[in-house]
């Protein structure tokens, strides 16, 4: 059974992590809409692992007997000054979720949740990975600046991304 507190943070968290869903949605429309069509695809596997992030935290309070319950989802931006400026908006945004994550953490050991903790390594793990992308991306659009060629490469190169199941769903598949 889930603590009153852990139930409202995991609630805050779905909010959260489908709130950064809306986000890449809106980069990858963005993005779409200046030309960059693989970069563009790259956010759309962004938005369906950040749809994958909230439904772990739905599986886990539903498998505690806890209740989900949603909030409105608040607007999110529809414009950047360029890719740079949107892959440094992701970077800023992955540290802030790290934050929530290192909070959750914070709490569900002062309540002694181990199932908790043990469902939030998972993110601990994916929090580096997804710092990690960001940063490699913006060290690379920096060495090449404004070189068109260069921005061409790029966007080639993130257009062959491919969504792969979070490994947590995977596990509940078939419950
Ligand atoms: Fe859910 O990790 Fe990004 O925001």
């Amino acid at each position: 059974m889930l603590s009153k507190k852990i139930e409202e943070a995991l609630n805050a968290q779905i909010n959260a992590e489908m709130w950064s869903a809306y986000l890449y949605m809106s980069m990858a429309s963005y993005c779409h809409f200046n030309g960059q069509s693989g970069i563009g695809k790259w956010f759309e596997v962004q938005f369906k692992e950040e749809q994958d992030h909230a439904m772990i935290f739905f599986n886990h309070i539903i498998s505690r007997n806890g209740k989900v319950t949603l909030k409105p989802i608040d607007a999110v931006p529809n414009d950047w000054k360029s890719i740079l400026d949107v892959f440094k908006t992701t970077l800023d945004h992955e540290q802030k979720i790290t934050q929530l994550i290192n909070n959750l953490f914070t709490l569900s050991t002062q309540e002694n949740d181990y199932a908790t903790q043990s469902m939030l390594k998972w993110f601990i793990d994916e929090q580096v990975e997804e710092e990690d992308n960001a940063q490699t991306i913006i060290d690379n659009l920096n060495m090449i600046k404004d070189n068109g060629y260069g921005l061409y490469m790029i966007d080639k190169e993130l257009g062959v991304r491919t969504y792969t199941v979070a490994a947590p769903l995977l596990a509940n598949a078939g419950k």
